[in-house]
């Protein structure tokens, strides 16, 4: 009998400045509080944790229609170097959000220690504005756009932001999840065809085929590490009601873990982070809901099977 326990090393990101709500940034504090490091390593889990990353705001940074632009070009550079770190040690690394910028320094540390990766996008919306684009200014509705090499003659110069280029070919991107589409953002993915997987997809096919077609699509060789950027906003508002930008119509927490189990059954789960769960929202029942289904997907991306595991090393019970 042979089981495969992963190594994992966590970050978290206790960052808020992408969007303008209070209350994400304690996310990671959130998970810590409620065992999540303790659970993995009950798995079987060689689990370290990082810590936080900490950073300092870099002054007078100013763009047109993007905001705190000197709080994101700081903390996602150490977002960056971190994650290089635990990849170069033979983790997988998790990190708890924060907001959904903390994939932009996530992104760019995979993929300047791997070289190239495949990324699935698990959200209610595209994160696909430029600031010319965005109707909030906030850079949680950005990181995809600025992480795609394809559209990087639509941003103008970022001050800061010269350690981050863009890395990523739109072929190796796929979304899953989507039901919250600005009109440019809809224009993105048309114009450069980019795989993405609505609701209406989900329904159509099922989950286990909607994630199958995207790995292919992102990874048809299947050689590459994976990298998967789950925003809980892609459950349903039900599933998960403590997150600033909530969408009614989203996935079930089933579907939530399976996209995870199908991704951890490629043997190539590199990356993953877990975002936007904001504990300073809702009712206390409200952030209890949404904590434990953000376990629940964590555990799947860890490799706990909902089929349950004998104990190891052990042929027959005891007499
Ligand atoms: N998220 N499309 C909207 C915007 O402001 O650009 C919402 C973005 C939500 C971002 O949930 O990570
Ligand atoms: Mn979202
Ligand atoms: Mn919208
Ligand atoms: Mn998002």
């Amino acid at each position: 009998l042979r089981r495969s326990h992963s190594k994992i090393g966590v970050i978290g990101v206790p960052f808020d400045k992408g969007q303008l709500k209070g209350g994400v940034g304690s996310g990671p504090e959130a998970f810590r509080n409620l065992g999540l490091i303790e659970e993995l390593q009950g798995l079987g889990c060689d689990v370290k944790d990082f810590g936080d990353v900490t950073y300092e705001q870099i002054e007078g940074l100013i763009v047109k229609n993007m905001t705190a632009l000197g709080h994101i070009a700081a903390c996602q550079k150490e977002v960056s170097d971190s994650v290089i770190r635990i990849i170069n040690e033979g983790r997988m690394c998790l990190t708890i959000g924060g907001d959904h910028s903390c994939s932009i320094g996530t992104i760019d540390g995979h993929v300047k220690a791997k070289g190239n990766i495949a990324l699935l996008w698990v959200d209610a919306h595209a994160d696909l504005n430029t600031n010319a684009t965005s109707p909030t200014g906030n850079v949680h509705g950005m990181p995809v756009a600025l992480l795609a090499k394809e559209l990087s003659d639509y941003w103008p110069y970022l001050p800061g932001m010269d350690w981050q280029q863009p890395r990523l070919s739109i072929r190796n991107i796929a979304y899953i999840g989507l039901r919250d589409i600005d009109s440019y953002e809809r224009l993105v993915i048309d114009k450069f065809a980019i795989t993405a997987f609505g609701m209406e997809d989900i329904e159509r096919y099922g989950i286990i085929e909607v994630t199958n077609m995207a790995l292919r699509r992102i990874d048809p060789n299947n050689n590459l590490p994976l990298h998967v950027s789950f925003d809980i906003d892609s459950l349903d508002a039900l599933e998960a009601p403590s997150t600033g930008t909530p969408v009614r119509g989203g996935l079930t927490l089933r579907e939530g873990i399976q996209v995870m189990e199908e991704s951890y059954r490629t043997q190539r789960l590199s990356a993953v982070d877990l975002v936007e769960v904001n504990p300073g929202l809702g009712s206390p029942t409200d952030v209890k809901i949404t904590l434990e289904a953000a376990k629940h997907i964590i555990r799947a991306a860890s490799g706990h099977s909902r089929r349950g595991q004998s104990p190891e090393n052990v042929l027959d019970l005891p007499q």
